[in-house]
Formats: structure tokens, sequence, C-alpha cells
């Protein structure tokens, strides 16, 4: 028996579990450790900084309206940021052998993962992180791999945590030798925060230590290849980990706990890295000159507090703007990048771009990080400050989220968490879409039963998608023009000029 899956006939496993069971129960437990990644991180950073958010923080951080439609639908998680890993641990069980084998009460429990994700995972992470740390400034940026210097010590800081980025990058301004670079969501975060380049996403992260100039990568948690280890051996580089739950073969583990081990962390991290300069194997300097291109320049730093929120809602009831598209999530091996850069260019002649996490790197790589056509957000979690920048869109338009036309496109999953931002999303009332490998097969019963649920009860909708030119027509011409229509149908006010 097992694992459980079924690609064809018969219809039910020999346990009796039917093709909706079996793909209910997958989905909820890829959501549960998405919802457990963010939950655990801002709960990581909240005993860091020895901050905790009130009992109430969903009720008061949800439109009322919604907190009412999840309630009533059985949706709501229990109060209080500390419930949320009972609820993940309750929904790993309810989905194990044997337990919950209503699948549609597991579809339930889906979007109750992805609720929990977004405010106890998303929300709380950012709020703690810019309690701390405070809002980023719009500023610019670079990145790609020639943010690498031939002639500095390079360290490279990978992971998710704000903590170590802190400290190190507090650590480095004291060394004029040192180039420090970040990579995925950290270097979202140096980005953001510091005006750090960030050298690489999750599927160039290789390639940083390829590159035969880095002398130390320090990572945290999250998205880290299990590969760099032995990357590491085959070139000079020094692999340090700080957090106590992400250890690597081979690695120096310096845990962080609070500021003080965090800045012993950083110290030691640098003083490894000057050692470790006169390891670095003659020849990678010349054929890095040689192949180096210039790195690309964004703009970064964007948030809910410096975005002109009223002047989008304006030209969104004027028509200049036909809609909101945030592009979030992964990149993946499997995907072609260049389809999606192209539909989301195409796009953004009509549409404003928001985006984050690796995705933000891909499209700024392509130039589109201009800070007119697309807005660079940050980091994974900080998906947030678009969730908040959606929820003010429609106060100021007048209406619900679930009839503006507000789009969150996950083109390129590869990790639970993106899977647990695009339901979020989805909960809140906007379109949603994933292209492959998708987080629940299109056309099955159970991807139905999510879509049905997430109309009836939230207004939002899913869209599975892999092609980048059918997903693109289908978002210009039919998506996002029925979102923006169903408040003109409820009012009956569907005159020319009242929308796009
Ligand atoms: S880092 S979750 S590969 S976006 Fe947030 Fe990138 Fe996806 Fe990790």
């Amino acid at each position: 028996m097992g694992p459980c899956r079924l690609a064809g006939p018969p219809a039910k496993g020999v346990c009796g579990a039917s093709h909706e069971l079996i793909t209910a129960k997958n989905l909820l437990r890829t959501l549960a450790a998405g919802a457990a990644a963010h939950c655990g991180q801002a709960a990581r950073l909240g005993e860091y900084l020895g901050k905790k958010l009130p009992a109430a923080y969903l009720a008061r951080k949800a439109p009322a309206y919604l907190y009412r439609a999840w309630r009533s639908a059985g949706l709501l998680p229990a109060p209080g940021p500390s419930s949320c890993f009972r609820e993940i641990s309750e929904a790993m069980h309810a989905s194990a052998m044997g337990v919950n084998s209503d699948w549609g009460d597991l579809v339930k429990w889906c979007l109750k993962m992805a609720i929990l994700d977004g405010y106890y995972g998303l929300h709380a992470a950012t709020a703690l992180e810019d309690g701390k740390f405070g809002k980023p400034e719009a500023r610019e940026g670079a990145l790609n791999l020639a943010c690498l210097s031939a002639r500095k010590v390079n360290i490279a800081v990978h992971g998710h945590e704000p903590a170590m980025v802190e400290a190190i990058a507090g650590e480095a301004r004291r060394h004029a030798g040192v180039n420090l670079v970040g990579v995925c969501c950290t270097g979202a975060t140096f980005l953001s925060a510091h005006g750090i380049p960030l050298a690489a996403h999750f599927t160039l992260q290789e390639e940083v230590i390829a590159s035969g100039l880095v002398e130390a990568l320090v990572v945290d948690s999250q998205c880290i290849l299990p590969s760099l280890s032995d990357l590491c051996e085959c070139y000079h580089t020094r692999l340090i980990t700080t957090n106590p739950l992400a250890r690597m073969p081979g690695a120096v583990h310096l845990p962080i706990t609070d500021a003080r081990s965090a800045r012993r962390a950083a110290k030691r991290a640098i003083e490894l890295a000057l050692r470790n300069r006169s390891a670095r194997k003659p020849g990678y300097e010349a054929a890095f000159g040689e192949n180096r291109q210039p790195p690309a320049r964004v703009v970064i730093g964007s948030s809910e507090e410096n975005v002109d929120v009223p002047g989008i809602a304006a030209k969104l009831r004027r028509g200049g703007l036909k809609g909101v598209i945030a592009v979030v999530g992964c990149v993946n091996p499997r995907s072609e990048a260049a389809g999606w850069v192209d539909a989301f260019t195409e796009l953004s002649r009509d549409y404003l771009i928001l985006t984050t996490g690796c995705m933000a790197f891909e499209l700024g790589s392509h130039g589109l990080l201009d800070g007119k056509r697309a807005l660079h957000l940050g980091s994974c979690v900080n998906n947030a400050r678009i969730a908040d920048i959606f929820g003010r869109l429609a106060e100021l338009c007048g209406r619900r989220i679930s009839s503006m036309p507000l789009l969150v496109s996950c083109p390129m999953p590869i990790t639970e968490k993106s899977a647990a931002i695009g339901f979020y999303f989805a909960a809140l009332g906007c379109a949603a879409h994933f292209g492959g490998p998708f987080p629940v097969a299109p056309g099955t019963a159970t991807a139905g039963a999510l879509g049905a649920l997430l109309k009836n009860e939230c207004g939002g909708e899913l869209l599975l998608e892999a092609d980048p030119r059918v997903f693109r027509e289908k978002v210009a011409k039919t998506l996002l023009p029925a979102f923006w229509g169903r408040e003109r149908a409820r009012r009956g006010c569907g005159r020319a000029g009242t929308g796009p």
C-alpha cells in the first residue's frame, strides 16, 4: 500500500480512498507545510525580538465583511497567533491515514490553512520586521551575479530571516574589503532594507558558489538547496548555518537566538570569510571579469506606505489602468521563465505589476522593475504589503476585493509556501493564478470544489494555467474584466466610463 497516488483507474485505492480524497489530503498537507514555514518564521522573529502579537490580531487585521464570511463558512482558524501551530498540527492529523475521509471537509481545511498563513505568517512576520527595522524606502538597487566582486571578499547571505541580515549588514560596514550579496528572499530583504545587491534567486543559488568567488555562504532557513553542502566542498566556500532547525553537513553552525548571538555570528562569519580569501583558486577572477555583464539596475523598497494607493485607485476608476497584478513566488527549473516574463511585460502596458520573492528577481533582471511598470515589495512574507494595498484599493473604490480587477499570479510555484500565499489571496476574494506544477490538478473534482468554495464564500477565483500566452489572453480578455464587472452588475450601473 501507498504512497497515496492514483494516476488513472481504478477509481479508488486499496484503502478505499478516492482521487478526490487523495488530492484534498495532499493539498492540505502542502498548505499546512507552507503555513508552518511562514508562521514558524514569524514566531522565531517574535522570540528574537521579544514581541508578541495581540490575541485578536486576525480579527483586527482582516476586512470585517471577510471575517464574517470566513466565520460563517467555518474557515476561520482559532483566535490568537499561538493557536496557529495547534491548527497546523490538527491539519496534519486530520489528513493522516484513516482520520478525515470527507474530502469536502478537507477542502475547507485547505482554506483555513491559507487564511492562517496570511495572518499569522505573512502579516505577522512583516509587522514584526517593520516594527524593528522600519518600513523600506524606495531607492535604486542592483541585481544578478555581476554583483559579486573579483577584488573583494564575497559573502553571500541566503534564506528568509531578517535577524542575520541586519547583524551582518551592520558588521560588514566596518570592513571595506567585504562585498555582501543576498540570495532568494534574504536577498530581497537586503535589497529593500539596506540597498545591498541581490545576486541570485532560487534557481541561480548554485551559480553563486560556482563563480568560485564566494568566501562564505551564510544560510538560515527555507529554499536552501541541500546540494550547496557538496558544492561548497568543490569550491573554497565556507558554509555557515544559523538556524537551529536547519543544519547542513560540513557547515560551521553559528546558531542565532537573540541580538547578541546574531552579532557574534555575524562577526565570526566575516572573520571566517576574510581568512578564507587566500583559498580562492586562481583563474576564477579572470573568468568572472571576462564574462561579467553589468548588473541590472532596479527600483526597490516599495511598501504599502510609499506606494501611491489613492492615485492607483483613481486611475482604476477612470479606466486609465485596467487592474493590478501581483507576481509572486518561486521560479523553477521545469518552467520556461522567458514566456512568463514576456506575458507580464505585455500585461504591464495596461496593468500595474506588484512583485515579491524570486519572481521579482526574474522581472528585475529583464528590466521590468523600473518603479513605474513593476514595483518591488520585498520578500515572500512581504506579500502582506500587497494584501494591504489590495484592501485599501478596494476601500478607496468603494468595493469589495472580490469586485476589483486584482490578480495574484504564482506562475512557477515550487515550494509549499507559494501555494499557501496564492490560496490566501484567493480567500481574500482575488483572482489567484498558479502555473505548473499545479498545487491541485486542474479539472479534478477537488479543484472544482475548491473553486466553488472560494467563489461562494469569499468571491475569489482559481486559475490553473501553465501556458503563459493562454494565461495572458484569459487574464486580459475575461478574468479581470469579469471581476470589475461584478460590482457594476450588482449596482446596475454598467455604463461606459464607469471602469475599464
Ligand atoms: S525564496 S519560496 S523559492 S519565492 Fe522566498 Fe523564492 Fe519561492 Fe523560496
